[in-house]
């Protein structure tokens, strides 16, 4: 399990890494003034990294649920600068969360390693794009839209057709060139799911697993946690924590979080149980 990413780097997941959430919003850096948040940006992200994140996730809020549209040039605004000042500070590796073709094939260019893609590559021309640039893509299930897909998601069986879907997904991707070995797959908690649904994904996890493809899974201070325990989103950490350990331990290689220094020692005791301690 190597992904390959531009300039000759590799990615590792043979053992489940964590990725650090760096959302650029205006509200995320508050300030006004660019400079200032990219500033805050930079100091994030190099936090995120010294607690020991293998992968910087970068949002321009594009589609979060119940969230206002942002136009394809607000959203190249605020992320291709950061993408050039990591890439030229810490060079990490890093994903764009985008589903728009332009902002991909943008933050690519700007050197982005990894589309990270809530829509799966389902927007016109996005499987050919990922298949020419030739960086490993995450596709994520969701049911329905960002802003309406949380009114009443229906399955007869979530782990079943979460499945299905990115099973269906991927082999669209290989067939239009894209490699087998260059594709991650995330069944998307919280994107047109039930509490129910996101707690039968969670334990039905090992079945995306069985796929054979390394499973990314992002439930950081989500609703699954919050609703379930009733805390507002500064309280969910044990609960993330938990998710992220029961993720792991039936074989997920990528955390998506927010709180990166406690996922990676979470992860630490969730690996050390599956393949054991290195020495000592
Ligand atoms: C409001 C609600 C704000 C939900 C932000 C979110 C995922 C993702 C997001 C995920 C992958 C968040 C989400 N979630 N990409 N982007 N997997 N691959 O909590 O679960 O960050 S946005």
């Amino acid at each position: 399990m190597l992904l390959q990413l531009p300039r000759q780097r590799q990615l590792d997941l043979s053992k489940p890494k964590v990725m650090g959430i760096l959302n650029i919003t205006p509200d995320s850096f508050s300030d006004g003034g660019r400079f200032i948040g990219h500033d805050a940006a930079l100091m994030q992200a190099e936090s995120m990294l010294k607690a020991g994140a293998a992968i910087l996730d970068i949002g321009g809020e594009s589609t979060r649920p119940g969230a206002n549209e942002v136009s394809v040039q607000q959203e190249l605004d605020r992320v291709l600068p950061v993408i050039e000042l990591l890439r030229k500070e810490l060079d990490p590796v890093i994903s764009i969360d985008s589903c728009k073709t332009i902002v991909m094939r943008e933050a690519v260019a700007a050197g982005a390693d990894i589309l990270n893609d809530i829509k799966a590559l389902q927007d016109e021309g996005a499987v050919a794009l990922a298949a020419e640039l030739r960086v490993p893509v995450c596709l994520m299930h969701m049911q329905g839209q960002p802003r309406t897909m949380q009114q009443a998601p229906v399955y007869q069986n979530v782990v079943q057709e979460v499945c299905q879907f990115l099973q269906q997904r991927a082999d669209i991707c290989i067939q239009a060139g894209i490699a087998r070995e260059q594709i991650v797959l995330d069944p998307g908690f919280g994107f047109g799911k039930s509490l129910s649904h996101n707690y039968q994904l969670l334990s039905g996890l090992s079945a995306l697993v069985q796929l054979n493809y390394p499973v990314l899974a992002g439930m950081s201070r989500k609703s699954m946690v919050g609703q379930l325990l009733e805390l507002p989103v500064e309280q969910r950490l044990a609960g993330s924590l938990a998710c992220a350990t029961i993720a792991v331990m039936q074989g997920a290689r990528i955390i998506r979080v927010h709180d990166v220094k406690e996922t990676v020692q979470a992860v630490a005791v969730a690996q050390a149980t599956l393949f054991g301690v290195e020495h000592g």
